[in-house]
């Protein structure tokens, strides 16, 4: 029988700290396309696949660390969980807390997190606080109430969020047999980078399993971390915190990453790097990954592709390589860019065509002959 994928914990609990008599909580995350990008492939002259995250139940990759955060705080006994987020840990907060039976709230920077994240939080009954500040105030609200009061926290300092997390890691390396030579992905609040490697590392070498035997390693080598920031919001770049970090990729709109120095750890223990990209080099890679490779993602997840069309116009990416880049999340979480950079290329792009109900001028509106 066809094997039906059971959600990241299931599919990999001998990696993961749960117990038989855990009550695993899932909407059957994991298991996302790794598509090859026969575009990017041709322009660097290697083999480059995205990851496209963006097919998760809410949309995101956060959905692989939520599943294992909600399930922790579901055993612990918890009723409640709060995060702060530029919008995807709470659309994905929100909805695992009302699959868990719990209520969830979620601390967003006013005026910043997209209408398609928005509205999850929303349609999935969470409290919802707007804090007069950015994404890094509204995490240090979140942790000091999460100390203070019966709240369970799950922003990925919660070290459960980047167990799951690295589970996608498992995945590209079981779908290609082996680990690619680079991979690159956006960096924001820095969990994700921390936990791809955690997950490169974790199958490249023998492996004690949760239920105690020793699991051999799957994969010969790890690849290069290349992490990707936006320009106005690039503390690990700079080396320092970014007090206002701006960019119009809100999801990382984020100046002082939670995991900087596990990020760093990434970088420099796999001999990768960790640049910054304009917001104009997200909008082009945006605009590319939709109109060549037909993919369809949301700005701060062009971010990695921004980074590998910047190096390779540098003469900084090798060829015949493998590169697996990470699009987090889904153009539909944030619509408005594709209708804005299609029109920048056609300024009639979002005007379709209005024809009679008629074969003919729709042929003729087509240029079929
Ligand atoms: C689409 O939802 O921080 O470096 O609060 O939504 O692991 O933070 C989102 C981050 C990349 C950065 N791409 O990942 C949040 C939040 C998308 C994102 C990132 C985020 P990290």
């Amino acid at each position: 029988m066809a094997h039906v994928w059971q959600g990241v914990i299931n599919e990999y609990k001998d990696r993961l700290p749960v117990t038989k008599q855990t009550e695993v909580i899932t909407m059957g995350e994991g298991g996302t396309p790794l598509i090859q990008a026969r575009a990017l492939s041709e322009l660097t002259g290697s083999t480059v696949w995205l990851k496209f995250e963006g097919m998760n139940p809410t949309g995101s990759f956060k959905d692989r660390g939520m599943t294992m955060a909600i399930t922790k705080a579901k055993e612990s006994g918890a009723k409640a969980v709060v995060c702060a987020s530029t919008g995807n840990t709470s659309a994905s907060a929100a909805a695992y807390a009302k699959q868990a039976g719990m209520r969830s709230a979620v601390l967003v920077p006013e005026g910043k997190i997209s209408m398609g994240k928005m509205s999850q939080a929303v349609a999935h009954g969470a409290d919802i606080i707007q804090i007069d500040g950015n994404f890094d105030n509204c995490l240090e609200v979140a942790r000091k109430l999460s100390e203070s009061y019966p709240v369970f926290l799950v922003n990925s300092v919660n070290p459960y969020r980047i167990e799951g997390q690295k589970t996608a890691a498992f995945e590209v390396v079981d779908t290609l047999g082996d680990a690619p030579d680079i991979h690159v992905l956006p960096v924001g609040n820095a969990g994700n980078i921390t936990a791809y490697w955690k997950g490169y590392r974790e199958y490249a070498q023998e492996t004690p399993a949760t239920s105690g035997e020793t699991l051999s390693a799957v994969s010969t080598r790890t690849p290069a971390m290349w992490g990707f920031q936006a320009e106005g919001a690039a503390p690990l770049v700079l080396g320092h915190p970014v007090t206002e970090p701006e960019t119009i990729a809100t999801a990382i709109r984020i100046g002082n990453p939670a995991s900087w120095d596990t990020a760093i750890a990434a970088r420099d223990e796999s001999g990768g790097l960790i640049d910054s990209v304009s917001d104009v080099e997200i909008l082009e890679a945006h605009r590319w990954l939709s109109s060549r490779e037909g993919v369809f993602v949301e700005p701060g997840s062009a971010s990695g592709v921004a980074g590998l069309l910047k190096k390779a116009r540098a003469g900084e990416v090798p060829t015949d390589a493998t590169i697996v880049v990470t699009v987090t999340g889904h153009g539909l979480k944030d619509p408005q860019w594709a209708i804005k950079g299609a029109e920048a290329e056609d300024p009639t792009a979002a005007e379709p065509k209005r024809v009679a109900f008629d074969v003919v001028s729709v042929a003729s509106a087509l240029g079929l002959e």
